[in-house]
């Protein structure tokens, strides 16, 4: 059957996109990222990858060239599955073994993937690719192109898209059309409709006009955004800062910055109390803050952005009276003062997955309505398709206040982005939820307030000699360090601490967290040194974790 697959064409193709040789890179939590000039052969190849994995899932794939909150001169790209979901496990290490295989050894690394998941190699492919206003996107995009045609796949270039834009596309032809129509024109009609109705459900009290502050970190989240408005009909105004116009991508700005710094972004002016949120630079992270009348800059982070989505749908359904399996799923770097909240305060079951959105989404999906966030900004709810079916229904079968909350969870779940965390999507959620609760965003706030928390790098020889358990919150090797980091947690009050190997850099990550900034500022720090004895550190000591 490998007669289907035309080895001499992707020879031919592939000198075009020839490999330095010796560079290995690995496909990590967010696919391939490193420096563009690094990329062009893996751009080809993941066009090739995407073509087998079409095949073999006889569906639309989807390929994503963006390094998301990265520095503009990296880029990167990920391959997005049938329903819209991050690549399989196995194939990332195609993917892996794909890119790294010297030119001449390409051939038979194709053929070996083939054989090993039997691929149908007849079977038509379709690959939709989009990619993110990095400089140099347009270029490698068309590598991706390349690598798709030499195998034969049809290709479908969506140009510039957000990162969600695109796993919602790629969900919507793969369920025939079930969950949308799959164009970015269907993205807006699907959100704006059911954000105008929440819109209607929310002004019967009053204030409708609302207005937000974004900034878009110089990225494509402003050009979407500007397509989206005219959608909204004012029921919500954007004023866009960093919009691209002038300033970097991701430079002192988007969500990233805004998250691990604690500060507003750049060319941000915010009056007391005003409503602002930062997306990151592919738009599939969000957090929101405020200035208060002091002056002092609160951050509302992804823990806070899911509590508020986990107390409303949680209030919803009482209102409705139906008991769903309602979870929140976190990572360990969700604050402790959420979990609290969720466990005690709200009775709402929280488990903690590993960081990397493959982990959270696959563990919400075990719910009749899955809350995942992380605390850097990526998150969405993922409702069952009995559950949506059910909410539906009762919102034509029941009467008055029942009725009424079945039409808003009804609406809910067709604004939020089930695909992947989505800014867009995200930003209308919280918009709509405090429109309909007649919040204001310190209200919000208030639901609890962080422990202060601290989070660290530490560079090591050889990162992978830590290895955890327990969801990142315990470590297993080196031999020592977890009875260290005990002893240092003993000494502060409402202290947490726990370290992993990034998933992106070539670093050691610290998180502490205790009842004051001091006390996590010092756990933190102790903790970096105990990584540093006992994990082989080199170079300088723990630095930030920016
Ligand atoms: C990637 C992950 C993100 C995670 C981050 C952690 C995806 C799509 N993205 O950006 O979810 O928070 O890595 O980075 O999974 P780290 O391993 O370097 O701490
Ligand atoms: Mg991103």
């Amino acid at each position: 059957n490998l007669i289907a697959m035309d080895l001499g064409a992707v020879t031919k193709q592939s000198a075009l996109h020839a490999k330095p040789s010796g560079l290995v890179l690995q496909y990590g939590t967010a696919g391939f990222r490193t420096k563009a000039q690094h990329l062009d052969h893996v751009m080809f190849r993941m066009g090739l990858l995407a073509v087998l994995r079409s095949k073999q899932t006889r569906s639309t794939i989807g390929v994503m060239v963006t390094a998301s909150h990265n520095p503009e001169e990296d880029n990167g790209v990920k391959l997005v599955d049938p329903l819209g979901e991050m690549l399989a496990p196995s194939w990332e290490e195609h993917a892996t073994r794909l890119a790294n295989a010297e030119d001449q050894d390409l051939p038979g690394v194709l053929e070996s993937i083939s054989v090993e998941e039997a691929v149908p190699l007849r079977q038509d492919a379709i690959v939709v690719i989009g990619r993110d206003t990095r400089p140099s996107s347009e270029k490698l995009s068309q590598s991706v192109r390349d690598g798709v045609a030499a195998l034969g796949g049809q290709v479908h270039d969506l140009g510039l898209l957000t990162t969600p834009q695109l796993h919602y596309v790629v969900c919507c032809q793969n369920t025939g059309g079930r969950y949308g129509k799959a164009t970015t024109e269907g993205y807006y009609q699907k959100l704006s409709r059911a954000f105008l109705e929440l819109a209607k459900q929310a002004s019967c009290g009053g204030d409708e006009h609302r207005t937000i502050k974004v900034d878009c970190a110089n990225g494509v989240g402003a050009l979407k955004l500007r397509e989206l408005e005219p959608h909204l009909a004012q029921a919500l105004s954007l004023q866009l800062v960093n919009d691209g116009t002038k300033g970097k991508l991701n430079h002192l700005c988007g969500a990233d910055f805004v998250k691990s710094h604690q500060q507003p972004p750049q060319g941000m002016e915010m009056k007391s109390s005003e409503r602002c949120c930062s997306f990151d630079g592919d738009a599939d992270r969000i957090v929101y803050y405020y200035c208060d009348a002091g002056g002092r800059f609160h951050l509302i982070d992804g823990d806070k952005i899911a509590t508020l989505i986990g107390t409303f749908l949680q209030e919803l359904l009482l209102e409705i009276g139906e008991s769903l399996n309602l979870g929140v799923v976190q990572t360990a770097y969700a604050n402790g003062s959420s979990t609290r909240y969720l466990e005690e305060v709200m009775k709402v079951p929280v488990y903690c997955a590993k960081t990397g959105v493959k982990h959270l989404h696959h563990k919400a999906q075990e719910f009749d309505i899955g809350v995942y966030f992380e605390a850097n900004g990526h998150g969405t709810v993922l409702f069952s398709t009995s559950v949506e079916t059910k909410i539906k229904q009762l919102a034509e079968e029941l009467e008055d206040e029942k009725r009424k909350a079945a039409k808003i969870l009804g609406n809910m779940i067709d604004l939020f982005n089930q695909a992947a965390g989505d800014a867009i999507s995200d930003m209308l959620v919280v918009e709509a939820i405090l429109a309909l609760k007649g919040w204001t965003v310190q209200q919000w706030d208030a639901l609890y307030t962080d422990l202060p928390n601290r989070q660290l790098k530490v560079k090591v020889a050889d990162r992978r000699v830590i290895s955890t358990t327990d969801a990142e919150t315990r470590a297993v090797t080196p031999p020592g360090l977890q009875e260290a980091i005990d002893g240092l947690v003993q000494k502060y009050r409402l202290s947490r601490a726990f370290v992993r190997p990034s998933g992106t850099e070539d670093v050691v990550r610290v998180y502490a967290e205790a009842d004051s900034q001091d006390s996590a500022d010092h756990l933190a720090h102790e903790v970096s040194l105990a990584v540093f004895q006992l994990a082989g550190g080199i170079g300088e000591r723990p630095q930030p974790c920016f």
